[in-house]
């Protein structure tokens, strides 16, 4: 009789365990590491100054992106440990998952498991709660942060759950065929569990046959808008002579999209207008969807909601050179504007990702805009505004080819802080020739990945991946090493 009590003793102990295991493993853990902040003093002259900072406040309605983030760092030994606790749970329900198992062993496996595993103390999801932002203040108080909030309009939130975020597509009638195979990788590894909006803008009238294939595949509200003139055409004080002439020649220097001048308009539209089209009025996010594009993993969490929630403002998955004759003087027009307005400029900003020398010149690293999660108002703010205008009056996007990834890159990187920016490592994108395949084999099994990690691109040369790690302290990904 004592023996059967203290067998049952020892189950329900067993049990009891087990679940809290399971759950804690469920539940919010910290994952983003220790920033190494630079802070610069004045705006763009001053040294590197290393500050630790506690560790980025978990929430708990971020359970599926810090899971994610945990496995993408630890990977193979996670996994074991998992199994093991469900071994262990399996023993103690007496239906053994390993017959030769005894519930003393199983115990033992158990608080081994838990040893090795999660360390997060039971209340760190109510700490989390706490810690939401207030979105009713100002996104921060440092550079662009004191300008806008993340939200235009916190009474009116959405109830069910979701945040204020809809993708947003530029494209022209022909590229349909191109971009129906991206949306429905959008759709089928993310959106058909949230059903966001779609806003599609072009030049001309979307065709029929457009609006038609593209909305039976989404499964959000699908908008079409037509851009403003204003939006995409030459602004008065360019002359249209000096800007054929640059085409030309750019042309005879084979530059890629050099002789283009319909790529000239996308690149200022996506620069300084697609933020400003009504139809974008209701939203405080966005994620950018292009065509030839693909996401290779499952997205089991609402990467808007993350954001949000995290009080993020920028968020990609590939960072790259720029070619440098497309932007001549890029750099030092924006350095122009920095000294006009060093207010702009954030504590915590990350020159250093963009600037191998302090400022002086530009090492040609960006986030590669054709994947963006990003703040509207971030881009509708006094900040970008006037730098966008800087930008517009200097007439380097027909005198030269600026691109609109190095000018919201060079605007993320100095008016925001480094904590506003988030690498989404976790999704696997193709954009053309180039890959962000999640290299931890673990990650890609458990989330359904089917890209090559031979093909990631994050770590090799021509990447910037490298150096956002290291300028942003951020511990790389488990495996990388391999695939440099
Ligand atoms: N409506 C419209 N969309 C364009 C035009 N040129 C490019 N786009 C879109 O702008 C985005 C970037 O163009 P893309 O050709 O992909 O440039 P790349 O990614 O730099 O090679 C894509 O979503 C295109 O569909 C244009 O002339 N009209
Ligand atoms: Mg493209």
């Amino acid at each position: 009789m004592i023996r059967t009590q203290k067998w049952m003793a020892l189950l329900t102990g067993l049990v009891v365990l087990g679940t809290l295991m399971v759950l804690l493993r469920d539940n919010n853990r910290p994952f983003i590491p220790n920033t190494t902040p630079f802070n610069p003093g004045s705006a763009v002259n001053a040294g590197n100054a290393n500050v630790a900072r506690p560790p980025a406040a978990p929430s708990a309605a971020n359970t599926g992106a810090e899971k994610v983030n945990e496995e993408l760092k630890q990977g193979v030994d996670n996994v074991d440990e998992g199994k093991k606790v469900a071994e262990a749970i399996a023993d103690a329900e007496n239906k053994p998952a390993s017959p030769s198992k005894s519930p003393e062993k199983a115990l033992e496996d158990a608080e081994r498991a838990q040893e090795q595993g999660d360390k997060v103390p039971a209340n760190v999801v109510g700490d989390a709660e706490s810690k939401k932002p207030d979105l009713t203040q100002m996104a921060g108080s440092t550079g662009a942060l004191k300008y806008f909030k993340l939200v235009q309009d916190p009474d009116n939130q959405p109830t069910d759950g979701k945040v204020r975020g809809a993708f947003v597509t530029l494209a022209r009638n022909s590229d349909l065929y191109s971009l129906i195979t991206s949306i429905k990788g959008v759709e089928d590894r993310f959106n058909h569990r949230y059903h966001y909006d779609w806003v599609f803008l072009n030049d001309e009238e979307f065709s029929d046959e457009f609006k038609k294939i593209t909305s039976a595949i989404i499964s959000g509200k699908t908008k079409y808008g037509v851009i403003p003139k204003e939006h995409w055409s030459y602004p008065t004080f360019i002359d249209q002579q000096k800007a054929a002439e640059v085409r030309q020649q750019m042309k005879e220097d084979k530059i890629i999209y050099g002789d283009l001048e319909s790529y000239r308009h996308m690149c200022r539209f996506e620069s300084g207008f697609f933020w400003r089209n009504p139809l974008m009025d209701e939203y405080d996010w966005y994620w950018r969807v292009e065509p030839d594009t693909t996401i290779y993993c499952d997205l089991e969490y609402d990467l808007f909601k993350y954001m949000q929630d995290n009080n993020k403002v920028y968020g990609f998955t590939i960072s790259i050179h720029e070619f440098e004759k497309t932007i001549k003087t890029l750099w030092k027009t924006s350095m122009s504007f920095v000294k006009e307005h060093p207010d702009y400029i954030a504590d915590d900003n990350s020159m250093d990702f963009i600037s191998d020398n302090n400022g002086e010149t530009y090492n040609l690293c960006h986030y590669w805009s054709n994947f963006e999660i990003a703040n509207l108002n971030f881009w509708r703010s006094k900040p970008y505004v006037d730098y966008f205008e800087h930008l517009d009056k200097a007439g380097g996007f027909f005198y030269e080819r600026w691109g609109d990834a190095p000018i919201h890159s060079i605007a993320a990187s100095l008016f925001l802080p480094k904590d506003k920016i988030h690498y989404f490592e976790d999704v696997g994108y193709r954009h053309g020739v180039y890959t962000q395949c999640p290299v931890n084999s673990d990650y890609r099994a458990k989330h359904k990945c089917y890209c090559d990690p031979a093909k990631d691109f994050t770590f090799k040369g021509y990447s910037c991946g490298k150096k956002w790690h290291d300028v942003f302290d951020y511990p790389k990904m488990k495996g990388w090493e391999d695939y440099q």
